[in-house]
Order: structure tokens, then sequence, then C-alpha cells
């Protein structure tokens, strides 16, 4: 059987059941942030008696849900959590009060949680009852389970992927992004708290850059309106453009962003549709000017979608579409970007490191070779 580095005193069950509950926690898949997807194992002599995960922010966490379900049978069990059980008032009272009222005997932790408001202190309650304590089984998994919202409370920022359709000469495709690799992108949108896109992507579908899977959170869209002549005019802002289904914030907000204080009819058309406009100074960057809103909306994570600027962008991970043609006419230039690798590393269990050293350059083709699927 395979095995990851664990602690010292683990057993092969207790990786068994942390398995089981990472399958748990990963049933929230899209539906829980900002807060993370967690999930638990309850197992008293040998036996699951109890399971759970959390839902959906503003709902009980895993643990909650997990001794619901054991009812007296947690009594002297041992519970298995991807996560640190909370000690703190959110949303929802702390879980290690709940877990020691269930008196169970052990609680089995996948990883530490790098929320200022627990980071440790859960483990520390746990143990001050005489609950034994074992942390950091399958760390790596239950670490990378919930990458954006590590990243966001380590680095005050939202994780940052670039996702673009990419031709062997080195264009960057929208149409692509939009047609062949839609399914795809709707599953990515449902991961994702935010998209950002170009005034010049805009689908040519008429897409609205929702995601379809129902339920799901539905990112926050920003549109840059910066780069291809956009810098000081509102001239891309015509009647047809205004009439794109993509401005309509009934189901999500829509942000445009702006580097001038013009305005026109079409821009108080959008307006009074509920678009949130936003004006930066000429020499912003878009990065600096779009990434710290989304972070002040909670966001824990966003995509850049196409080519988002003619700025360079810095970010933690890169989907590139490869496109299957050498000389594939239009789209835009390939991103400029450069790459911080935002994975966990492994080397301090009850830590939370990023290997953020790692700066490399890929040039478009190399970023193709590197992307296609
Ligand atoms: C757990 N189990 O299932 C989750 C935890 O506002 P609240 O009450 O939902 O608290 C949110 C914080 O609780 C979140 O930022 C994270 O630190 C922790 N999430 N903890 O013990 C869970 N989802
Ligand atoms: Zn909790």
């Amino acid at each position: 059987e395979m095995r990851a580095i664990q602690p010292p005193g683990t057993k092969d069950t207790d990786i068994r059941y942390m398995r089981r509950a990472l399958r748990l926690a990963v049933m929230a898949r899209g539906y829980t942030s900002p807060n993370p997807m967690v999930g638990c194992v309850i197992v008293k002599n040998g036996t699951v008696v109890g399971e759970g995960w959390h839902p959906k922010a503003g709902e009980p966490h895993a643990e909650v849900f997990a001794l619901a379900d054991a009812r007296s049978e947690a009594q002297g069990a041992t519970a298995y959590v991807t996560l640190e059980p909370c000690n703190h008032y959110g949303r929802t009272p702390p879980c290690t009060e709940a877990l020691i009222r269930a008196k169970v005997k052990k609680v089995v932790v996948g990883c530490v949680d790098q929320n200022p408001l627990v980071g440790g202190k859960g483990i520390e309650r746990l143990r001050e009852e005489g609950i034994e304590v074992l942390v950091g089984v399958e760390n790596y998994a239950c670490k990378e389970l919930n990458i954006p919202f590590f990243y966001r409370t380590k680095y005050k920022k939202p994780y940052q992927m670039l996702r673009y359709a990419l031709s062997l000469n080195g264009r960057s495709h929208a149409e692509m992004v939009d047609s062949a690799t839609r399914e795809h992108l709707h599953m990515f949108l449902a991961d994702y708290d935010a998209t950002i896109v170009s005034w010049k992507s805009l689908p040519l579908s008429g897409w609205d850059l929702q995601c379809m899977i129902e339920g799901t959170n539905q990112p926050v869209r920003v549109v840059v309106g910066k780069s291809w002549g956009a810098d000081d005019s509102l001239a891309w802002l015509t009647d047809e453009v205004t009439n794109h289904p993509v401005w309509n914030t009934a189901n999500a907000p829509l942000i445009l962003a702006l580097w001038h204080n013009k305005t026109s009819p079409q821009l108080q058309k959008l307006e009074s549709m509920g678009v949130e406009v936003r004006r930066f100074a000429p020499g912003i960057h878009v990065q600096d000017a779009v990434i710290p809103i989304l972070y002040d909306m909670g966001c824990c994570s966003t995509v850049w979608l196409g080519n988002p600027c003619e700025d360079v962008i810095e970010v933690q991970q890169i989907y590139a579409y490869a496109v299957p043609y050498y000389n594939l006419e239009g789209g835009l230039p390939a991103p400029q970007f450069t790459y911080t690798n935002g994975t966990p590393s492994e080397n301090h269990k009850d830590g939370w490191h990023f290997l953020s050293n790692t700066q490399l350059f890929l040039t478009p083709s190399s970023a193709c070779l590197r992307g296609s699927s």
C-alpha cells in the first residue's frame, strides 16, 4: 500500500480512516468557500460509527455532523478530522467543545488550521482535557485540499490561477477557452471564488461567465478595462458590448475596473444595471488594483482568464490549454506572467510552508509544452 511520510505512532488504520475523511471533505467541493473543505470520521472498536463533512460556510462543521451521526457511540471513540478542530466562535460554536462533551478518547488531525483564530489552540484545548491527539496523518493531502484557504490566510491575497488557450504561434485565444474546454472551465469556476477577464476577451458566444453547475458559489466577475486601446478611453464600450449578458448582476457581482475618469451613456447604463465601477490611476498595475478588491470581498482564489492585460501578472498555477495549430490567426498575444509555486511543502508537519522561492519564467512555447493535455 502507498504510504506517504506519517508522524511517529501512525497505524495503517489511521491512514485508512483519514483517507475516508478526505473523501468526505470533497463532497462539498465548490460549496464551502470562504471556509475550507473538512471531513470527519468517528471510529470505535474498529467500526465507523459516524461520518460528516462541512457542507457550506454558515452551516455546522464536519465534526458536528459526524458526532450527530455517531450519537452515544462517540464516547470513548477516535475522531479523524482532516483539519484541526476549531476552538473559536465564528459563524458556528467551537468543535473542540463538541468533541469534549461527546467524550471522545482520541483525535487524529490531518493538518493544523493556520487561521490565526485557531492556529494550534484547538489541539492544545483537546490535550488540556486529557484527549490524546495525533497530528499530521496524511498531512500533505489534507493541506493540499485547501490550498486557496491557507494561501489567503498566509499571504493576505487570493490564490491565483492563469488559464488560457495558446496556439503554437504564441497567441492566446479567448474563443477557444470559451468553446473547446467549456465544461472543464465550469468545473474551474465552481472551485474558484472569482474570475478576471479583459474587456477584449468577453466571450464571443455571449456566455455570462457564470458557473452553470447548480448551487455552487458563483464567482465574482471582474472585467479589466485596460490595454489594447482602453487605457484612457471608453470607445470599446459600444452599445453592442453593453448588450452582452455578462453585465447581468442578478446572480453574481461584476466589477468593471477602469484606469481613467471618463464616462459615457453606455457606462451609465451598466452602472444602473448594478455593475460596480472601480477607478485607478494610470500607473497602477492591473494585479495591484484588482487583487486587493477580491481579497476584501473574502475571495480565497481567482482565475485569470485568457490574456487579462498587457501587464505582467504573478500567478501560483497555470493551466495552458494548447491549441494544436501552428498558425492560428486572431486572438491576443500570450499573457506575460511570473510563476510562484503555491504548493505546500511537507517539511514541517505542523506548519504551512509554501514553496515560494521557485520563480520561473515560462516562455509561451515552454508553457505550451507543459500545459498541453
Ligand atoms: C473545523 N471544522 O469543518 C471547518 C473549520 O465561521 P465558522 O464558525 O464556520 O468558522 C470558520 C473557520 O473555522 C474557518 O476559517 C476555519 O478556520 C475553521 N473551519 N473548522 O473544526 C470544519 N470548516
Ligand atoms: Zn469547527
